[in-house]
């Protein structure tokens, strides 16, 4: 307990907290430069009039751009082996991310078999089999149909997956090791409207959802669920999708493993069971420790990461106050709590939770902590609204066979050395 007191002081003392963090705020780049800023404020203001004042600004873009300085922040490709040719993963930068909503372009994605380019005239969803109506939509008539907007993340099954295998802790960012996952606000159509109108029969218990994508992509999913959750989402952020995520349409089911999200959807076949097809049976199956097989493992559980300071970052000074900040979810419902540890999970403190706090969604947590500037040990641990919280890497693993990485939610743990350097770690 008593290790912890300074952190929880900083804990309670939110207004002291941000009185430091001002202070070491004004102090960066200027450590051990004591009296120029004196020196600065005696000037005369014109002296330090700003250039962009002295001249006219430039021309805008008809389709705005990040600022050219923030060239840094990009997507980061991973490209599977060339006989898997198509199969790219483009992950997110999360330790850039601030805020619960992700940029349109660096959401992650994942194509199994390229990104198709689709034009949205001679796109069509048909919905068939059993059901009284076989019903086909264009996109005009789609888009009359009456629109719900929802905030939710997104997470890939396999994100995570380098933690979960490799037997040591890679050092890489935090987007590296776990940007398979986003959070948008998706506005689209939902589901149970256009279900109701084909009319299900009563057979009708499983929906094969199949992709206009080159491979055709294909997943089964319950009629129940789709009915109560499932959107053709056709809007993200505001402007209509984008290639990656799925252009013109695709299914959005929340908190569901990113796979079942089927992108360019074009075919959703009524049927009484489910079609067993290769994205759910070769892929997408995970095998547990005991030899048993887990199908149809549909929801994300509860998952939290450190944002901020994360992989390979530096903290810029080697003690003093930061602000622990980073983003918990759940395919369950809402965030509960996050606690967070500086010192290995011997001791915990619970982490304030930025609203808002939204079902399924990216959920921001902070913490002010004052670095004693010793080797320290960040952990945060999430709780959601069904009461399930993160496991330990090692009680994950004990749960899946070796070769398993899909579902992987167990504590991120950062290891900051005392020059401030931040490392991935298992223990
Ligand atoms: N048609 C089609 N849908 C697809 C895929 C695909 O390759 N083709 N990839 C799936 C996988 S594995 C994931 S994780 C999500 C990723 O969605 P995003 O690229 O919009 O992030 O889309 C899913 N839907
Ligand atoms: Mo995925």
């Amino acid at each position: 307990m008593n290790s912890n007191a300074g952190f929880k002081a900083s804990v309670g003392g939110s207004r002291q907290g941000r009185r430091s963090f001002m202070r070491s705020g004004l102090s960066f780049g200027m450590a051990g430069m004591a009296g120029l800023a004196g020196a600065a404020n005696s000037e005369p203001i014109g002296a330090r009039m700003p250039d962009a004042m002295k001249t006219l600004g430039g021309t805008d873009l008809a389709y705005g751009q990040p600022s050219p300085h923030e060239q840094a922040v990009q997507r980061l490709p991973y490209q599977t082996a060339p006989q898997t040719a198509g199969f790219a993963i483009w992950r997110s930068p999360l330790q850039h991310q601030r805020g619960i909503i992700t940029p349109s372009g660096l959401h992650f994605s994942v194509h199994h078999n390229g990104l198709p380019d689709i034009a949205p005239e001679r796109h069509e969803l048909m919905i068939h089999g059993l059901v009284d109506r076989p019903l086909r939509f264009d996109l005009e008539r789609l888009m009359r149909y009456p629109m719900v907007n929802r905030i939710h993340f997104m997470e890939c099954a396999g994100n995570s997956a380098a933690n979960a295998l490799s037997p040591t802790a890679l050092n890489q960012t935090l987007g590296d090791l776990a940007g398979e996952v986003s959070c948008s606000e998706w506005t689209g159509v939902p589901l149970s409207y256009l279900l109701n109108e084909a009319g299900l029969k009563d057979s009708a218990k499983w929906v094969v959802v199949e992709g206009a994508d080159g491979g055709s992509h294909s997943r089964s999913l319950p009629v129940s669920a789709l009915l109560k959750d499932g959107m053709i989402a056709l809007y993200q952020n505001g402007e209509r999708l984008r290639p990656s995520q799925g252009y013109p349409m695709r299914l959005f089911m929340p908190g569901w493993e990113g796979n079942v999200n089927v992108k360019w959807v074009h075919r959703l076949e009524v049927v009484d069971a489910p079609a067993y097809t290769k994205d759910e049976s070769g892929m997408y199956t995970q095998i547990l420790s005991d030899g048993q097989i887990e199908r149809f493992a549909f929801h994300m559980d509860v998952k939290s990461l450190i944002t901020h300071p994360s992989g390979m970052q530096r903290l810029p000074e080697t003690k003093g106050f930061y602000e622990i900040a980073g983003l918990a979810w759940s395919g369950h419902g809402r965030i509960a709590k996050v606690e967070v540890s500086v010192d290995g999970g011997s001791t915990w403190a619970q982490a304030q939770l930025q609203g808002p706090v939204l079902d399924r969604a990216f959920t921001r947590f902070t913490l002010p902590w004052q670095w004693n500037g010793k080797k320290a040990t960040l952990m945060s641990r999430a709780t959601d609204a069904l009461g399930c919280t993160q496991p330990l890497r090692s009680e994950w693993k004990r749960k899946y066979a070796m070769h398993s990485f899909h579902h992987y939610n167990a504590i991120q743990v950062w290891r900051v050395g005392s020059d401030g350097l931040v490392e991935n770690s298992y223990a």
